[in-house]
């Protein structure tokens, strides 16, 4: 094996809340049983490959600043082999169960696509018998079909067919290399599946395409046996000004109009909900409510900032939301608690990667407990029930079944007189309530 890339750190352990070690969970108890659910089941965490080892801590105004010793080869074939163990060191002294990645961040472009398949089956073996080695499991695999020039007026939906025909080929690839792996899910995120200017843009034609391309890759995941759902993960622009997936609702329309829903949930990441304006929850909310709920890409943005920043997600509020809704539509099954997250430029050193996932790691885990807790307390959604109580009988239950129209309302509301079940919707005192679990 190869020599330890962190001998100084060893497996993290859960000590408790009043622990004052940094390099120890304070409320993640993987064991610890809610709702008869394990934490770990519950939250299912989930490494990136691309963040956590392609990522040096540059931005657009700077080099990278982080201090990666492993980072040290000449050739990219030997590199992306040297950030295979160091990887699954990582993943196992944290104790996360999955990981996810990229085809191109596992390994190098190729200067051919037969090349670049080879590279990528190089590494893969080593990934394989990473995993065997460490019990570390796939959360979900993806094609990186928006770094390369090929892809710059998009993939599936390029103007250019040829570029469409080499996204297929990669998402062909990364979806076999998924199902070898034993990948739990595969996630379609946009890249660059948007326009700059609709003065050059057959928006129509490219939607077409788009729907055209899932329906191949639905075709594929039959044919190859693949049983794990896809994804789609809503995003409302960068690096486009504008992102066909905008949202969630944007994206189940998308998936009803070309007969795909069936075969696709959505995978919901905080920063993007923000980047259109909408907080987590409401996501969560649009996409548990069609069936759609897959999994979670968990990071937040900084709201000053109006891009993906990708932040760890240490918000307490964030994490206890984002757990209810999830426990509303009954918890991840194939999907789970993704860090799609990365470190600030600033925190250069080795350890920050940990406290990083730490820090992440316990606000869910406090999140989730801050959930059950308000669940079993029953008093939110009793509230809830209760302001919907008219709709359990009389003419809201007529309603709801479909047995009145226009004609018998007209008629009930002459009768009526006025509306009289307003009530206050209580909403400072529902956030007080939701405090006094914080
Ligand atoms: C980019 C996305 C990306 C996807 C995977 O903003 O979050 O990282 O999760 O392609
Ligand atoms: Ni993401
Ligand atoms: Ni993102």
């Amino acid at each position: 094996m190869a020599k330890a890339a962190f001998p100084n750190i060893a497996p993290i352990q859960y000590e408790g809340p009043l622990s004052k070690n940094p390099l120890a969970f304070k409320w993640y108890n993987p064991d610890e049983m809610i709702e008869g659910r394990s934490m770990k089941e519950h939250l299912r965490f989930s490494v990136v490959y691309w963040h956590t080892m392609c990522g040096d801590g540059s931005d657009m105004f700077g080099w990278g600043t982080w201090n990666r010793p492993w980072n040290n080869a000449s050739k990219p074939l030997e590199q992306a082999k040297r950030r295979v163990p160091v990887f699954f060191e990582f993943c196992e002294k944290l104790g996360a169960p999955f990981f996810a990645f990229h085809d191109r961040d596992l390994a190098p472009h190729g200067s051919t696509l037969r090349q670049s398949n080879e590279y990528f089956d190089t590494i893969v073996n080593l990934v394989k018998a990473e995993m065997k080695r460490t019990g570390v499991r796939l959360l979900w695999g993806t094609a990186q079909n928006f770094a390369h020039p090929r892809y710059m007026h998009g993939a599936a939906t390029s103007c250019n067919a040829d570029a469409f025909a080499f996204a297929a080929a990669q998402v062909k690839k990364a979806l076999e290399v998924t199902h070898e792996l034993k990948g739990e899910g595969y996630v379609f995120w946009g890249g660059r599946e948007g326009y700059s200017t609709l003065l050059n843009t057959d928006m129509k034609r490219e939607m077409d395409h788009l729907g055209a391309f899932m329906h191949m890759a639905v075709d594929h995941k039959k044919k190859i046996g693949f049983k794990g759902p896809f994804y789609i993960e809503p995003k409302p622009k960068e690096p486009t000004k504008h992102q066909y997936d905008s949202d969630a609702a944007a994206c189940l329309n998308f998936l009803r109009q070309y007969d795909l829903l069936e075969h696709f949930q959505l995978n919901i990441e905080t920063n993007h909900a923000w980047l259109a304006g909408h907080t987590m929850e409401h996501e969560l909310e649009v996409a548990g409510a069609a069936g759609a709920l897959g999994s979670i890409d968990a990071n937040m943005g900084d709201v000053f900032l109006g891009w993906d920043t990708d932040q760890f997600p240490t918000d307490l509020y964030l994490t206890a939301r984002s757990m209810l809704s999830v426990m509303k539509f009954g918890g991840f099954t194939t999907g789970g608690v993704n860090f799609d997250a990365k470190l600030r430029r600033e925190s250069f050193e080795l350890d920050d990667m940990f406290h990083a996932h730490i820090a992440g790691m316990d606000a869910f885990a406090r999140g989730l407990k801050i959930a059950a807790a308000i669940r079993q307390d029953g008093r939110l959604s009793d509230f809830v029930k209760n302001r919907y109580r008219s709709w359990d009988s009389g003419i809201g239950a007529k309603i709801e079944a479909g047995k009145v129209g226009f004609k018998e309302l007209e008629k009930y509301a002459l009768d009526l007189g006025e509306v009289s079940t307003n009530e206050s919707g209580r909403q400072e005192q529902l956030e007080a309530l939701i405090n006094s679990f914080i």
